[in-house]
């Protein structure tokens, strides 16, 4: 069976379209600790391990649990509200920057007429004010946060709903991802991943994902024979999808 063609490119949020994690949940995670009078701080080291668990109040209720508290849930649910509203203060006056090459992208994919989209573990809160401020002349064909599912990545509900809402299916697209359990959902969902390694996660291995690759630019190339040699473009994109379904 062959690919249909490339009809749409799903991109996840924290760390793909942007460097989120490290100065800016991390740190609105430790003003919701001292907000609430709790002895916790996240270092950077110690928060790039507590990734393994995607979505915030399911990381902060593993963690408390670990720390002894108990029914760490009802504690965990404050904290991450507390932590939300401090996380969008910054996405709002914050030094929030996309990632190198990734608004060219998505002019592209624009002029091209390649829709995008949006599925990612964060909160509906949070993810429109960053789309808006970073990308606020692109229009997401469809934008599916951790509010939209009732299960997180590594599950792959939040592209099949991507998907659902695309109209399309999973052949059709190719997804954009930084971290393991991004992948791993994605590819459940039976997309063609693309893997752009973010700072938490840039000697990861990444298995099944199309491509790996440390930036969307040609400068951060390292293999310049690859479908990716010229960067992350639109044709490299379609490239890529092709040759996942030409094996
Ligand atoms: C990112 C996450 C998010 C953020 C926190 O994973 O796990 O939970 O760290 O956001 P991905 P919330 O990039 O794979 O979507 O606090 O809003 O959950
Ligand atoms: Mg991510």
């Amino acid at each position: 069976m062959t690919a249909s063609g490339l009809r749409a490119v799903i991109f996840d949020v924290d760390g793909t379209l942007a460097e989120t994690e490290r100065d800016g949940h991390r740190r609105a995670f430790n003003r919701a600790f001292r907000d609430h009078g709790l002895p916790y701080e996240w270092g950077v080291p110690e928060y790039g391990r507590l990734l393994a668990v995607t979505g915030g109040r399911r990381r902060l209720a593993g963690y408390l649990a670990g720390q002894g508290v108990p029914d760490s849930e009802p504690l965990a649910r404050e904290l991450h509200r507390t932590k939300t509203a401090h996380y969008t203060a910054w996405l709002h006056d914050g030094p929030l920057l996309a990632r190198p090459g990734v608004p060219e992208l998505l002019a592209e994919l624009h002029e091209r007429g390649v829709p995008v989209a949006v599925a990612t573990t964060g909160r509906r809160a949070w993810v429109t004010v960053l789309l808006a401020r970073l990308f606020g002349d692109v229009t997401f064909a469809a934008v599916i946060t951790g509010d939209d599912v009732s299960r997180l990545k590594p599950d792959p509900e939040v592209y099949q709903l991507a998907l659902h809402e695309l109209g399309i299916g999973a052949r059709d697209a190719v997804a954009v991802e930084d971290s393991p359990p991004g992948l791993a959902a994605a590819t459940a969902a039976g997309l063609c991943c693309l893997v752009v390694t973010s700072a938490y996660h840039r000697h990861l291995p990444f298995p099944g994902a199309a491509a790996v690759v440390p930036g969307y630019q040609r400068g951060d190339m390292v293999d310049s024979d690859g479908p990716l040699a010229a960067g992350v473009t639109v044709d490299a994109l379609r490239r890529l999808h092709s040759a996942a379904y030409s094996r």
